[in-house]
């Protein structure tokens, strides 16, 4: 039996990877904080089947011992500061967990069995003001944010464990990928969330930031999958994960609207720009306090290495994943109602 550590094992890929890895049966271990109130977040559901191990990314010792208590064969490093617009409120605390926590758990891996497979998220946020249209492995980085900033330091110590140890170390480069897990803050839930409550009559409008933001949005199940992939094959390697279609936020909206069965008309531009339901009831609008101080404008990824190399290719289409993301919610809000 295979033995796994998650970090991060509260979040959103943590519960997928979870699922599929107990499902190949693996023994699976997961990195957890402590809280002042005991909360398992989305593996609230595998809590007898996952061991829980207490440590944080900035907590050497923590990572060691969780190293010495799974006796990992692979270390998934998953635990981040997610949120892009935090890290400019907490820009250190950012650095501190994305990019020291990789060299503490890169560490922590050779003092205790180096040949324990390592996979790094690393994320489409380092490409950030892009330098070419699509992104694969070989366009050049250019985050925009704290936390752009803090995964590029992961991401390299990664690749330099690997040469200089010798060490089995992978980035999985993803673009955003999202779920019925999804945390409320990030843009895709925030919307399906909105289109819930308003739905209801719960909320009357929701205030968004950037709508012409464009993100190339896959659904994290399939992604999960890429991570596993990365860490069986002969040799360690870098791959981009992403869907090849990308939309702008103004887009996700009128499609997760359209699904609640509201769809939409917009009117005016810039700040001004708003969306009306079919009673002519003001539904979207944009408030500045949402826009970020440096944007990324454009993601688009091109992952034919992974779909040639590991043989992945995503299973769950946009519509598809805007479709699951809007019934959950509905049914989350109505059966609080
Ligand atoms: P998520 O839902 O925000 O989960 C992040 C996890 O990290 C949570 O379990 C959180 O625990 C934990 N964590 C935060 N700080 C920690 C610390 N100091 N010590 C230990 N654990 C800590 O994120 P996700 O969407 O699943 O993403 C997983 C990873 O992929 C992250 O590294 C993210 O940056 C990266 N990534 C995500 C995407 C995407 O689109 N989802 C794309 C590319 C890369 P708490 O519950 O205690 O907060
Ligand atoms: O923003 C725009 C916002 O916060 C997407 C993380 O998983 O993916 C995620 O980072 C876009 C941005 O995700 C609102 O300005 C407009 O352009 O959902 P988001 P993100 O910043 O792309 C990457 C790959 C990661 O690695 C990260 O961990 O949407 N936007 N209006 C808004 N965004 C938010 N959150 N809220 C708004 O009201």
């Amino acid at each position: 039996m295979k033995r796994a550590l998650i970090t991060g094992i509260t979040g959103q890929d943590a519960s997928y990877l979870s699922e599929e890895l107990l499902e190949k049966g693996y023994e699976v271990y997961g990195l957890m904080r402590r809280k002042s109130k005991v909360d398992y977040g989305n593996v609230g559901h595998l809590i007898k089947d996952i061991k829980m191990i207490y440590g944080d990314m900035s907590d050497l010792v923590s990572l060691v011992s969780a190293m010495k208590i799974s006796m990992a064969d692979e270390v998934y490093n998953l635990a981040a500061q997610s949120f892009v617009a935090t890290s400019w409120d907490t820009p250190v605390g950012t650095a501190e967990i994305n990019a020291i926590g990789v060299t503490n758990m890169l560490e922590a891996i050779r003092l205790i069995n180096k040949e324990c497979r390592f996979y790094q998220a690393s994320t489409s946020e380092m490409f950030g003001k892009v330098q070419s249209v699509p992104q694969n492995e070989d366009t050049p980085f250019y985050p925009r944010s704290p936390y752009g900033v803090a995964k590029l330091y992961g991401h390299w110590i990664t690749k330099n464990y690997r040469e200089s140890f010798d060490m089995y170390a992978c980035s999985g480069i993803l673009f955003n990928h999202e779920s019925e897990r999804r945390g409320y803050e990030f843009v895709t839930r925030k919307i399906t969330n909105a289109a819930a409550l308003i739905k209801y009559g719960k909320m009357d409008k929701v205030e968004l930031g950037n709508l012409s933001a464009k993100r190339d949005w896959g659904h994290a199940k399939d992604y999960v999958h890429a991570m596993w992939l990365m860490l069986q094959q002969d040799t360690p390697d870098d791959y981009v994960i992403s869907t090849g279609e990308t939309r702008e936020v103004r887009d996700f909206v009128n499609i997760a609207f359209d699904m609640a069965g509201m769809p939409l008309t917009w009117e005016g531009s810039g700040l001004d720009e708003k969306a009306y339901d079919k009673n002519g009831v003001e539904r979207v609008c944009v408030n500045p306090d949402f826009f970020r101080p440096a944007e990324v404008e454009l993601l688009l990824g091109d992952s034919s290495k992974a779909q040639e190399k590991l043989g992945w290719k995503r299973e769950i289409s946009f519509e598809e994943l805007v479709r699951r993301m809007v019934e959950n919610d509905i049914e989350i809000v109505a059966s609080n109602l």
